[in-house]
């Protein structure tokens, strides 16, 4: 993954563009003290990148948690990290796992930061189904480890802390569109934990006077979304389709609608609720929803290809209008037990009182998402058959000095 092409400010130099305040210079070494310290956990996650490129644009020294892995997974942030020997690097990666509370009171301890975004979590709905207790051990538990830490370490007064809280708390909503008045009614052990995380941030604030906010944030996407989450499978599907490397893409519920915006937007009105002088929760949303086809539709309209739907449930499948090659077809797997049908955001409380808004509409989403990952195919694919061909090379009979230089390059 080219983290910096695919994350970097947008190319739209309008003035509109400009007073969203998301076209950030970052400067990744310092030569002035820092204006503040951030801590983020889920730092290499989507959020945790776009958040982190923010910040470091505004001036602030970031300090991101990532957990231990046996592989690099930092692709998100590559492009903002500097080598920890050069002087000032303003982007520091710690070691660290939301189930782990002395890590965490370590870490708050030894960072000393002013303000605190818990972003990390399973945030996977479907597969909080597979793992429920340790979902809720991550992310419900793990909040409460975070804020203890903060409790512990005596920075409730100097700290501000967000919670990465999430419209899925509405489930089988109550009301539509759903604002922070609307009640929860969690439909996944995801959600369940994201209640327990919610309220128990509230909780602190009322309790301990911790300026402690939660941005209930409707679904929001960009080119490095997880790529099992719907929309980033649909724009790979699409991708892969029409650069002839793979037949279909399979789905699950196409009638499910959501509120999708883009992550890019979403991380500068988590910035907006730390800077208040008083902790709140906020909704942001676009106020739009579409459905899991309407997506479909649109991503695959960018690459000059209109769907037609036949048939219904498991049979249904989209054809390419032209030629009648099924494009998409349903997998009964990606059904979830229980399903949250329709979410829908009402962000006026953000207008009013944060003065946010979002900048990147559905249609440039879709778009964006389509482009990088055409992109991105394209690339592995040529990678893979540069591989494939070193590799024939190295394994023909005729031995050469270059087959064995090639073959110190590839280390095999
Ligand atoms: P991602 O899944 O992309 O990122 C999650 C991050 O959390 C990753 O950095 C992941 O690490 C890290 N993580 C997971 N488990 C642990 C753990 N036990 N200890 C430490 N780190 C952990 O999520 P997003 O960036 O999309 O979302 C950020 C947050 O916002 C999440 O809490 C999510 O639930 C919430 N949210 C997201 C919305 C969205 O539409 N994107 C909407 C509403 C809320 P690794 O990279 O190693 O997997
Ligand atoms: P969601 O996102 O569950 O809303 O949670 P996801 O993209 O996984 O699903 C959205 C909707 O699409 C339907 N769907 C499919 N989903 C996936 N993943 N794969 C498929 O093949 C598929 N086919 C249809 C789903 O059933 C669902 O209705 C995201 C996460 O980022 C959470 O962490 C966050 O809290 C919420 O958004 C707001």
């Amino acid at each position: 993954m080219s983290g910096s092409s695919r994350l970097s400010p947008c190319a739209d130099s309008s003035a509109e563009r400009e007073s969203c305040a998301t076209c950030w210079k970052v400067s990744l070494v310092s030569d002035r003290k820092p204006a503040k310290r951030a801590m983020i956990t889920g730092v290499t996650g989507q959020d945790g990148a776009y958040l982190a490129e923010l910040l470091l644009g505004k001036g602030y020294e970031v300090h991101g948690i990532k957990r231990r892995s046996s592989s690099f997974n930092t692709a998100r942030i590559d492009h903002l990290y500097v080598d920890p020997h050069a002087e000032s690097p303003r982007l520091r990666l710690h070691f660290g796992e939301m189930t782990d509370a002395p890590c965490l009171i370590r870490l708050v301890q030894d960072i000393q930061p002013h303000e605190i975004y818990n972003l990390a979590a399973q945030s996977h709905v479907q597969v909080s189904f597979d793992t429920p207790q340790y979902t809720g051990m991550a992310d419900g538990i793990g909040t409460l480890n975070l804020l203890e830490a903060i409790r512990i370490t005596k920075l409730k007064h100097s700290v501000r802390f967000y919670q990465a809280s999430t419209s899925e708390l509405y489930g089988n909503a109550a009301e539509i569109p759903q604002s922070e008045s609307t009640p929860f009614r969690p439909r996944s052990p995801y959600a369940a934990a994201k209640l327990y995380a919610f309220w128990v941030t509230v909780n602190y604030r009322e309790a301990y006077g911790l300026h402690a906010s939660n941005g209930i944030l409707f679904n929001h996407e960009s080119p490095v979304r997880g790529e099992t989450f719907v929309t980033r499978k649909i724009t790979r599907g699409v991708a892969a389709v029409h650069l002839g490397l793979a037949d279909k893409l399979y789905l699950g519920n196409l009638d499910a609608r959501r509120d999708w915006g883009h992550a890019r937007d979403y991380v500068e009105g988590m910035w907006l609720m730390l800077q208040q002088d008083a902790p709140d929760d906020y909704v942001l949303a676009t106020g739009e929803s579409h459905s899991v086809r309407e997506f479909v539709e649109l991503a695959f309209e960018n690459v000059g290809r209109r769907i037609e739907w036949r048939g219904s449930g498991v049979e249904e499948q989209g054809l390419d209008s032209r030629t009648g090659a099924v494009l998409v077809a349903i997998d009964e797997r990606h059904f979830r037990p229980t399903e949250v049908e329709l979410l829908l955001g009402d962000a006026s409380k953000a207008r009013r009182k944060l003065g946010w808004r979002y900048c990147i509409g559905f249609r440039d989403l879709v778009a964006e998402m389509v482009t990088a990952d055409l992109e991105v195919m394209a690339e592995e694919e040529l990678g893979r058959r540069r591989r494939n061909r070193a590799k024939s090379l190295i394994q023909s009979s005729h031995s050469t000095s270059e087959f064995r230089e090639l073959q110190r390059q590839l280390g095999e």
